[in-house]
């Protein structure tokens, strides 16, 4: 892979960087298998967000609502992470002040071994009561009926999901934008920008003095605001970002 991919500023700042945040989207899972929400065949071209991802959808149909996450979650579970996962996982370890913001709920980070990730739109294997509010552990599938039930007051559990109008977890929102503020160096990897306020966050590093880099085979809808963008995809583009930081840290 000849590293002409990044500009010479970019070569430079990979090798020396200590403050990077990084944020993903379906497009790193992509080479996983898991659809993304707007290509082609994603998620959005066969079922209506409208009708699946928000309360009163859940509300008005929470077995249809269960099936879809039922079927998103096995769909998960036969996948693995790929080297992009891998590549970030390891990135860690490179630099200083690492932070990995996600808009994923597939896990996937996780399993390809990072660690502390920002879940900014929750986590499909995370359920909660909607009376009591209490956190359900999940059950495997032997569940009988599809619609699960709070142990402690028989209240609807719905999935641990940032559903459209909800608000973001306060406290990941707040350490998104102290990272985004602060990092040198901000990566938007595999998201079409369109959902906010997540799409808001690379603005907000270019805001603070840091230099914005998308990867991305297609221009997002933010492309605009990056000071670079790499038209490539994550599996490839991320492994080669870190081995520029594996070479230079290797001869410092
Ligand atoms: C909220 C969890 C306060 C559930 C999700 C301002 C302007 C306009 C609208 C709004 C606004 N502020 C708020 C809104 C409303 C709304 C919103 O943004 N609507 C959009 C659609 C217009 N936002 C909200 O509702 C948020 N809450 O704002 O609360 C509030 C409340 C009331 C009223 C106002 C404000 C909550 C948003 C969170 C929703 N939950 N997920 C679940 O997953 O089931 S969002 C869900 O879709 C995902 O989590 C993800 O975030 C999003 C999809 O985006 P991407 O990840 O970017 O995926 P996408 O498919 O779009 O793109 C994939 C990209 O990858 C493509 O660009 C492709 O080219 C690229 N790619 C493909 N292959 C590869 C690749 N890249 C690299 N490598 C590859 N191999
Ligand atoms: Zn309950």
């Amino acid at each position: 892979m000849n590293a002409s991919l990044f500009s010479e500023r970019l070569e430079h700042l990979l090798a020396t960087v200590h403050s990077v945040t990084v944020l993903t989207g379906a497009g790193v899972s992509a080479e996983s298998g898991v659809p993304t929400f707007r290509d082609p065949g994603g998620l959005w071209s066969q079922f209506r967000p409208e009708e699946l991802a928000n309360v009163d959808a859940f509300m008005r149909n929470p077995q249809l609502v269960w099936e879809w996450y039922t079927y998103r979650k096995r769909m998960i579970s036969d996948v693995s992470p790929n080297p992009g996962h891998f590549a970030l996982a390891e990135m860690e370890g490179f630099v200083g002040d690492f932070t990995l913001l996600t808009q994923n709920v597939d896990n996937l980070h996780q399993r390809a071994g990072s660690s502390d990730v920002v879940e900014l739109h929750g986590n499909i294997h995370h359920r909660f009561c909607m009376d009591c509010g209490q956190d359900a552990v999940e059950i495997d599938g032997s569940e009988r009926s599809v619609v699960p039930r709070c142990v402690s007051c028989g209240g609807l559990l719905r999935p641990g999901v940032v559903w459209f109008g909800e608000m973001l977890p306060g406290e990941q929102l707040r350490r998104a934008s102290d990272a985004a503020a602060r990092c040198q160096l901000f990566l938007s990897i595999g998201t079409s920008g369109e959902v906010y306020p997540a799409a808001q966050l690379p603005s907000l590093a270019r805001e603070h003095g840091a230099y914005v880099v998308e990867i991305n085979p297609r221009s997002s809808s933010i492309a605009h605001r990056m000071h670079e963008c790499i038209e490539g995809v994550s599996g490839i583009v991320v492994p080669a970002m870190l081995e520029i930081m594996r070479r230079a840290r290797r001869t410092a």
